[in-house]
């Protein structure tokens, strides 16, 4: 059993609905999946993407999972699909129903067509460290630090 992270975000439609159901969701011992941990829902300015995007709401989760990487990875893509969230229509961090990234994957380090990992963005992103730091502040990222010392370094600027 690995541990690992998921960072969930939504900014449209009913935004707090869309995490639950998210949750709910990956919280499923048929996919071998066990939400463990989760963070609160914090209130975010969009990072990136078009101006004037709404508001993101954000979260992290921690997760047990028998899934490796790859098929985590495809599990949070059929959650978001089974949410509604419509990919082909979007633009590259443009507004979106459900977003579920996997952030960390135990100490994996993974560099593959489809998936990479620790998340490329995360030590750069308030948004999701925060979160990570309130369940996970000594958790490590592989070749960067803990979750604490990144958001730390963040916010400091
Ligand atoms: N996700 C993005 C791009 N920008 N900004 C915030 N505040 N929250 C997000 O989840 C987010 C973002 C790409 O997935
Ligand atoms: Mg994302
Ligand atoms: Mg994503």
């Amino acid at each position: 059993v690995t541990a690992a992270y998921l960072g969930l975000g939504s900014n449209l439609g009913d935004r707090a609905a869309l995490l639950a159901a998210a949750v709910e969701a990956l919280d499923s011992p048929t996919h071998a999946l066990r939400v463990s941990a989760r963070s609160s829902v914090h209130e975010t300015s969009p990072v990136g993407g078009p101006t004037g995007q709404p508001d993101f709401l954000n979260q992290v989760i921690a997760v047990e999972t028998t899934l490796t990487p790859e098929e985590l990875l495809a599990r949070c893509l059929e959650v978001e699909a089974s949410l509604g969230r419509a990919r082909e229509r979007e633009e590259r961090w443009g507004p979106r129903a459900i977003d579920i990234d996997v952030l960390l994957y135990g100490d994996a380090v993974v560099r593959s067509e489809t998936l990479t990992l620790p998340h490329p963005r995360l030590h750069e992103r308030a948004f999701a460290l925060a979160p990570l730091c309130e369940i996970a502040p000594d958790v490590v990222v592989p070749g960067r630090g803990s979750a604490r010392e990144l958001l730390r370094a963040l916010v400091a600027g």
